[in-house]
């Protein structure tokens, strides 16, 4: 746990920091007592399988969530923001509400909170005033929410005084999450505490725990935002696929094979697994996905299979690192976002269209990242490609459309593997 705490800040944030000091004391009046960093990530290959159980390969990008954080005596927890978009909010900090139905921004910071006050079992609670500074874009596949929720419940851990271990904490998070209506698994919130800089992580789950995954050097990870934005909780897409692959596994442990229409109705699955409507409704199903008539458990597993083999074979191909890497990783990518797009259904036209540019442009592979149905996409370039790849995807996307009115840092850019959440005790 110690790594995690460090006297002063990092030269990556230290500007940012002193700004977020002064913002705070006008504020609050007073100066921050500590600050808190949670990066976000970007996906290099293993999408919507984590939340089934299969290893994933992350790593974590160098923009975050920061949190300035003053403990106060009155029981109220404050928090603003350095955005004008997100108001500011103030509750007691001893009954947090949670309201599933609406995924405001304060939401996300409660549910790092309330995790892990429940899990320390505390009722009477110190209140805090908090000023929250991210510049991960938002509803975009690069993690922002995980981001909050995990600074989140590391600055109450700090508030508290108590200890968890990284993976705890990243457990913790998770499993917190839920608190906002999306049933994801561990992807971010692991990255997010147990990235380290200068490798990607293989992920795994149960019992959690990651390991390098050294990246080729004659290669670039790029990051391209198709400027669609998709916020996972105030839609049903992610939950209906989390639903699909519950109820996938659930007939595949009965029957040992899928029946294979393409699509099966409510009732049917009722009678494959000899449960009532009630019940499947009840125990299985989350609350946004109540009316769901009809599933695609076929095609869905497919992809979660097919997906998982090609994380494992991604990483082993990193590792024995033959002369051709660049364009066998590149063809698995290519192949992860097929299967996103055809089977997984969690692609959107533009994505499509940027995936195709960027492999159009040099890029050896392109996929989305992250949850999809917009948001980015990540391609691995050859570095002697990369400066006319910058140039004529911005060209050829950006520059084409109003969407290059969108900050040229946060729609395009190179990346390479961030570190993971830390505490500083100064700015
Ligand atoms: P992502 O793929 O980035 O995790 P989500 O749609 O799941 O996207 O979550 C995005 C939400 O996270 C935003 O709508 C907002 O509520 C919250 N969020 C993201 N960035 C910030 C920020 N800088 N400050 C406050 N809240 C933020
Ligand atoms: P993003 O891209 O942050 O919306 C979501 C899930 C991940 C994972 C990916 C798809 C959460 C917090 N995140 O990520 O767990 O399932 O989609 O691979 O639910």
């Amino acid at each position: 746990m110690s790594e995690i705490w460090l006297r002063r800040a990092l030269p990556y944030v230290e500007s940012r920091l002193l700004k977020l000091k002064e913002m705070f004391n006008s504020k609050f009046g007073s100066v921050p007592k500590f600050y808190v960093r949670a990066p976000g990530r970007v996906n290099i290959i293993g999408e919507h399988i984590d939340y089934c159980g299969y290893s994933v390969l992350p790593m974590a990008v160098e923009q975050d969530m920061l949190i300035a954080v003053e403990p106060v005596k009155t029981h109220v927890l404050q928090l603003a923001n350095t955005n004008p978009l997100y108001p500011d909010f103030s509750t007691s900090a001893n009954n947090i509400q949670i309201d599933k139905t609406k995924p405001l921004w304060h939401n996300y910071f409660l549910c790092g909170f309330k995790g892990i006050q429940e899990h320390f079992g505390l009722s009477d609670l110190t209140g805090m005033n908090c000023l929250v500074d991210g510049n991960i874009p938002p509803s975009s596949g690069l993690s922002s929410s995980s981001a909050l929720v995990c600074c989140a419940g590391l600055v109450t851990l700090t508030v508290l005084g108590m200890n968890l271990s990284k993976v705890e904490l990243a457990e913790i998070c998770t499993k917190s999450e839920h608190y906002i209506g999306t049933e994801g698994g561990g992807m971010d919130q692991s990255i997010s505490f147990l990235a380290e800089e200068g490798t990607a992580k293989l992920i795994e789950f149960s019992p959690l725990r990651a390991t390098d995954v050294k990246l080729p050097s004659g290669a670039v990870f790029v990051i391209a935002n198709s400027c669609v934005e998709m916020n996972k909780a105030a839609t049903s897409h992610f939950n209906i696929r989390v639903m699909e692959c519950r109820l996938a596994a659930k007939l595949l442990a009965k029957h040992k094979c899928l029946p294979w229409e393409e699509v099966l109705r409510l009732e049917e699955i009722c009678r494959c697994l000899g449960i009532s409507l009630q019940e499947l409704k009840t125990q299985i199903l989350s609350p946004n996905t109540q009316d769901v008539l009809t599933f695609k458990l076929y095609q869905r597993a497919k992809h979660v299979y097919s997906e998982a083999a090609r994380v494992l074979q991604f990483k082993k191909i990193c590792e024995e690192a033959p002369d051709n890497t660049v364009q066998l990783l590149g063809e698995l990518m290519n192949q992860s976002h097929m299967s996103c797009r055809d089977m997984y259904e969690c692609s959107c036209p533009e994505l499509d269209q940027l995936v195709d540019i960027c492999r159009k442009f040099g890029a050896q592979g392109s996929r989305l990242t992250g949850a999809g149905w917009g948001g980015c996409t990540v391609s691995i370039v050859p570095a002697d490609k990369l400066s006319s790849f910058l140039a004529n995807v911005h060209e050829a996307y950006y520059q084409r459309s109003n969407r290059s009115l969108v900050p040229e840092k946060q729609s395009l850019f190179a990346t390479k593997p961030g570190g993971g959440a830390l505490v500083f005790l100064e700015a």
